[in-house]
Formats: C-alpha cells, sequence, structure tokens
C-alpha cells in the first residue's frame, strides 16, 4: 500500500479502534445510561476527528460518469401538511416563494456577523461557486453520487462578517428543523449553500431553493430548504427541533 497517503477513512478507522478502547478502559462510579453512552461515543468522535484529521481534508470527489438516481429524502416539500416537519407559518412562506419562482425568498444571516445581512438567490448565484461530485451517504444506509453546485460556506460568512466570538453555523430550514456545524466545517472548502443539483436547479424534493452540503459528515447534516442562518458563539443542541433530542449524533463525521 502506497504510505505517502493516508486517506480520511484510514485515519477514521484507526480512530475507531483506539476510541473502543479508550470508552473500555474508562471507569464511572455510576452506570451511564443509554443515553450517555452514545453522548460519549459523539463526543470522542468529534474530538478525535478535530485533534488526529489533517485540517480540512477534503470528502473523495468523483467524475461526471459516477452522479447516480438519488431517492428524496425527509421533507420533500415543506408545504404539504401531511409531513413530519410541516410548521403553518414557515409553509404558508415557503408557498408563496414556491409559486414566485424564490423571487421575494432571501436568507438571512445573523447571530455573529458584523453586519446581519440577508441574500436574494440572485445574490449567492453572483458570489464565487464551486461544483463537485461527492458522493452523500444516509444513516439510513443508502449512499448516492451526485453534483452539486453553490456558493462556498465561507463566501456568505465572510461577507456578513464572521466575529472573533463565532464558533458554530445554525442552519433553520423551512421545516420544523434546526441544525449546526462548528466553523472548522463551515469554512471548510466542500462546504456549500447549494442551488444547482446536477447541472439542474435544485429539486423542490432535494431542498430548493438551498440547502447546505456538509461533505465531511452524513448526509442528514446536509439541511435542506434553509431559511437562514445563525453564527453562534455558544453550542447549542437547537432542543426539539435540533438532531440530539430527535434520535441522532450532533457530530456526524464520515
Ligand atoms: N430540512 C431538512 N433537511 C434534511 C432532511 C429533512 O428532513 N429536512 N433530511 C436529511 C436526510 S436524513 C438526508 S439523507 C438528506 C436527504 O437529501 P435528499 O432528499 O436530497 O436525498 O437530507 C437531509 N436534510
Ligand atoms: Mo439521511
Amino acid at each position: 500500500m502506497n504510505k505517502r497517503f493516508t486517506t480520511r477513512r484510514a485515519v477514521i478507522q484507526g480512530l475507531a479502534s483506539s476510541a473502543a478502547i479508550t470508552l473500555a478502559g474508562c471507569s464511572t462510579s455510576e452506570p451511564p445510561t443509554y443515553g450517555n453512552v452514545l453522548r460519549m461515543g459523539d463526543w470522542l468522535t468529534y474530538n478525535a476527528h478535530r485533534l488526529l484529521l489533517p485540517r480540512q481534508s477534503l470528502a473523495r470527489e468523483y467524475d461526471v460518469r459516477d452522479i447516480s438516481a438519488a431517492p428524496a429524502i425527509g421533507t420533500t416539500d415543506p408545504s404539504d401538511s401531511s409531513q413530519t416537519g410541516f410548521v403553518q407559518e414557515f409553509a404558508e412562506d415557503y408557498s408563496r416563494f414556491l409559486h414566485d419562482g424564490f423571487d421575494d425568498w432571501r436568507l438571512t444571516v445573523e447571530g455573529s456577523v458584523a453586519t446581519p445581512s440577508s441574500f436574494s438567490l440572485e445574490d449567492l448565484k453572483r458570489m464565487r461557486s464551486r461544483t463537485q461530485i461527492t458522493r452523500h451517504t444516509c444513516e439510513e444506509g443508502w449512499s448516492a453520487i451526485m453534483q452539486w453546485t453553490g456558493v462556498p460556506l465561507r463566501a456568505v460568512l465572510e461577507a456578513a462578517g464572521i466575529k472573533e466570538d463565532a464558533r458554530f453555523v445554525q442552519f433553520h430550514c423551512y421545516d420544523a428543523f434546526v441544525d449546526g456545524i462548528d466553523m472548522l466545517d463551515a469554512l471548510h472548502p466542500q462546504t456549500i449553500l447549494a442551488y444547482g443539483m446536477n447541472g439542474r436547479e435544485l429539486p423542490i424534493a432535494h431542498g430548493a431553493p438551498l440547502r447546505v452540503r456538509v461533505e465531511t459528515q452524513l448526509g442528514y447534516k446536509s439541511m435542506k430548504f434553509l431559511r437562514g442562518l445563525v453564527v453562534t458563539s455558544e453550542f447549542d443542541d437547537n432542543g426539539p427541533y435540533g438532531m440530539i433530542q430527535n434520535g441522532y449524533s450532533w457530530y456526524a463525521g464520515i
């Protein structure tokens, strides 16, 4: 094997075994609950990745010939009242945007930024763009290779001005969900706000008009139907709207 290149995966496999040893060697005065054990795994994976992975190593990119069919999962239309994440107020806004081709839609950027801002789809399309063909890995056991086009999240954050205390970026969506990533993933070159998929406009079911692509984590971190970003200085699990209370790990690095 060529030892010059250590892949993300090889590093992670190494980490997984060292995490298991650490866990086995842990002694606590009280048996942790099932939930706490999972939380501890999340904490270990997060810290091990942040400590040992080369900073901002890239996820593998593929060729156009590798693009495969992809199902749409979770919310596929925020204006459909039969879907899990349905919120009346957001649904009304979303239906209006759908009717006018997202002309009135804006992405708000607030929190630890120098200038709270909002961007139209046109504003975002005028900023620098990046196209990448990557593998989406869903925690439910399927994966698909797709091409994504969008603006690097970094460019949008820089346009609003990132404050010194910024540590996390939270994604607020047109369904009930809110989720976040840390600044390392937010500034990662492959973390983009995508408005295009496989060379076309982003389809409704895949998160139109804008979704995030977080290529360093599992599929559920790539939030669809974005309303706004909030930059925070503190960790926030977003309570009932966040991943943890919905049974997922907050950190899902791959
Ligand atoms: N707002 C929002 N984002 C979401 C979801 C969702 O239900 N709502 N589902 C997630 C999950 S579990 C996956 S696998 C991907 C699916 O993206 P796709 O529908 O484009 O395949 O979106 C993620 N982002
Ligand atoms: Mo998923």
